[in-house]
């Protein structure tokens, strides 16, 4: 019974306390004010439009960024169209170059078949490359001399060089490479030997064939400084295998201040196997090639291929004693012939 009234006095205390400490609490609750009901109402509606509002406007971005993006890609497109057509009009072009040098092949290819098919009688007979020239033909280069009965010549592949001074020269020999050896025997001299694009001798039984007609000899001459020089001959023959391919030369023309084969004028032709020299020595073997040894040299333009460096120590190396002396081997050398009549 005093534990029942003790609690009931501790809850009054509590209430007590907590109306003195909350005084709030005996007031009355504020009623609600009708005008700002109203206010509220306004303000939703506000909300909503600019709710609907921002809703159209991101409906119109969105629309617009799908625009935009299209538009992008038809950029993009175009812009890979036009790379694509650059590229194919590329190709055509490298086809459209490429066809015209395969063209031009053909030219050349046709005009030597050309050259090879004319008809042949004494007076247009392709003889040499003069008459090759009057044809028209003015490019340089490799041709083939087709087989003549009339003039008792065999087919005949030359190097013709229808540039140097008017064209129409027939090359009989070249050394600027060093590939091919000279050192050969009297056979091969005959008949000629090396390669027609690179060093070469047309032979002997050629070049006697060809300076049957007043002929015109020119000697290019190059040493390893890049030095060029020319010797020109009037009446340049080489008589037949009889007369041991014996060498006949008139005047003297050029710019390389030394006539040094006049010194070979009207010796026969000598091999390291046939010694036709004006000598007690063998030239042919002292020199190391073939040529129109007197006793031995002024010239050995068939001599031994000695590359630079190496070029200053032999006396039997490619030389032109008036020009670099006997113990300078020249780095190209070009010996070539037209008929004396010859007017380009
Ligand atoms: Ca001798």
């Amino acid at each position: 019974m005093l534990t029942k009234t003790l609690s009931t006095v501790t809850w009054l205390s509590v209430f007590t306390l907590a109306f003195v400490s909350h005084p709030v609490w005996l007031q009355k609750l504020p009623k609600r004010k009708a005008p700002a009901q109203a206010k509220v109402a306004t303000c939703c509606e506000e909300v909503n439009e600019l709710k609907a509002q921002v809703a159209n406007l991101s409906g119109l971005l969105s629309e617009l960024s799908q625009k935009q993006e299209k538009d992008w890609v038809s950029v993009v497109m175009q812009v890979m169209e036009l790379e694509s057509t650059s590229k194919r009009l590329e190709s055509r072009l490298t086809d459209a170059e490429s066809k015209y040098s395969e063209m031009n092949n053909q030219l050349d290819i046709m005009q030597l078949q050309a050259a090879q098919t004319l008809t042949q009688t004494s007076a247009d007979a392709i003889y040499d490359c003069s008459s090759l020239y009057q044809k028209n033909y003015h490019i340089s280069g490799v041709y083939k001399l087709p087989p003549d009965e009339f003039l008792g010549s065999p087919e005949l592949e030359v190097f013709c060089d229808m540039e140097t001074s008017g064209g129409g020269w027939t090359i009989i020999q070249r050394r600027r490479s060093g590939l091919v050896p000279f050192y050969q025997d009297w056979k091969q001299y005959k008949q000629g030997f090396g390669s027609i694009r690179g060093d070469f001798w047309l032979g002997n039984e050629h070049i006697h064939r060809l300076t049957r007609q007043p002929t015109r000899l020119r000697v290019e001459l190059e040493d390893w400084e890049g030095e060029v020089r020319y010797a020109e001959y009037s009446r340049f023959a080489v008589a037949n295998e009889m007369n041991s391919y014996r060498l006949s030369l008139g005047n003297y023309s050029g710019d390389v201040g030394n006539n040094a084969l006049l010194y070979h004028n009207n010796t026969a032709f000598s091999t390291k196997d046939k010694d036709n020299d004006n000598c007690l020595d063998k030239c042919a073997q002292l020199r190391k090639g073939g040529y129109w040894y007197n006793c031995c040299t002024d010239s050995n333009l068939n001599g031994v291929y000695y590359r630079q460096g190496n070029h200053k120590e032999h006396l039997d190396g490619i030389t032109w004693y008036g020009w670099h002396g006997a113990s300078y081997s020249l780095k190209r050398v070009e010996m070539k012939i037209r008929p004396e009549g010859f007017r380009p």
